[in-house]
């Protein structure tokens, strides 16, 4: 049973630990919808289950899966992985579940925020999305979770923190009119530093070029751990990444992290190019309402968007060019752990990663 509080973690003693910190486990959606995921979702369904194999290695993964995917999804996935029944509406939890807060002596508790499919009838990328929006709240349910329902929109995708008091964002993303347009900089920051825990707020400029998330940090830059931050980068400067990433390099380069430490800047390739093939286009069954998915669109494809798990981080192979690169890079930031690539171009066609596929739930 979750029951839902009325104060807020930091005021109750809860913080949001690191990714990097342990698990307990991890939760995943199963992706469906035929106007988002080509052939009727079927070969994102194959590279979501090759994702959940690699993470159930490390730690328990648990998958929510509609009624009507439920028997297929339970014959596709490997017995130790646990399926159960949650209505949604697209599958990424990482920003429709929960984000789990702890207090250091066995509490867990979780932060539901609210959810407008990245923008609302402003941009997003869907309609209706209040199944999604309460996805989070069963998610608590199954966990046994008590809830602070935030008053405000948030993904989890728009923020990753270093466990030790630093949140890092994009203005892009929070401070976007589509999100909380009442909201001044100074209330997103004391709202998020009110909900995760945190005191130091870094903010980045704008997020992977053509991110239909409007910039979700998560696909640009994100910890190793404290004080080392990894990010996206182009050598290009015909490509409009390599400014986005420039200025974001230069802003974390200017900045310190709640202990006052500087931080080191670790640069990742950037994939490709890479655009939306005349095939993949072709297998969308496009829907009015929905985000449109055309051939020669580019995709957000970043190496950052990747799932730190308790013994491995899993990421994705988006571009044989730069995989062994990006891997190599990887060892290097988390050299206790196994590095493993699983195939992503799948999960990079409804729009996003590994990382926007997953969500940890922190050893309590
Ligand atoms: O960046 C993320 N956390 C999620 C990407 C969602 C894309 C929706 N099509």
């Amino acid at each position: 049973m979750s029951a839902t509080l009325d104060s807020t973690p930091a005021a109750d003693g809860y913080r949001m630990p690191a990714e990097f910190e342990p698990h307990d486990g991890c939760w995943m959606a199963w992706p469906e919808r035929p106007d988002n995921w080509r052939l009727g979702a079927e070969p994102a369904q194959l590279a979501y289950a090759a994702v959940a194999e690699a993470i159930a290695e490390t730690e328990p993964v648990t998958i929510a899966a509609s009624d009507a995917q439920f028997e297929r999804a339970r014959a596709l996935l490997p017995p130790a992985i646990r399926v159960v029944e949650v209505t949604i509406d697209d599958a990424w939890i990482r920003d429709t579940g929960p984000t789990f807060v702890v207090d250091g002596g066995g509490g867990r508790r979780g932060v539901d925020w609210r959810f407008n499919a990245w923008g609302g009838h402003e941009g997003g990328l869907y309609s209706p999305w209040d199944r999604d929006d309460r996805v989070a709240h069963k998610v608590l349910e199954i966990e046994g979770a008590d809830r602070y329902r935030a008053p405000f929109v948030l993904e989890g995708g728009a923020i990753h923190v270093d466990g030790e008091g630093t949140v890092l964002s994009t203005e892009e993303c929070l401070l976007n009119h589509n999100r909380n347009p009442k909201l001044s900089r100074e209330q997103v920051e004391a709202g998020l530093h009110a909900h995760l825990g945190t005191e130091k707020f870094v903010w980045l400029g704008r997020g992977v070029y053509e991110d239909e998330t409007d910039g979700h940090v998560d696909n640009l830059a994100c910890f190793a751990r404290p004080g080392v931050v990894l990010l996206t980068w182009s050598e290009d400067e015909s490509d409009p990444q390599a400014a986005i990433s420039r200025d974001a390099r230069e802003r974390l380069e200017a900045a310190t992290d709640a202990r006052g430490r500087p931080f080191e800047v670790v640069l990742l390739p950037s994939p490709g190019p890479l655009q939306i093939g005349v095939e993949e286009a072709a297998g969308i069954d496009a829907v009015a309402g929905t985000k449109a998915r055309r051939a020669g669109d580019r995709l957000a494809a970043s190496y950052a968007n990747f799932y730190v798990a308790n013994s491995r981080v899993v990421f994705s192979l988006l571009d044989e060019r730069h995989d062994e690169e990006a891997a190599e890079i990887l060892r290097g930031c988390f050299p206790e752990r196994e590095v493993v690539g699983v195939p992503g171009r799948e999960i990079l066609l409804g729009g996003g990663n590994i990382h926007c596929i997953t969500q940890q739930v922190p050893h309590a």
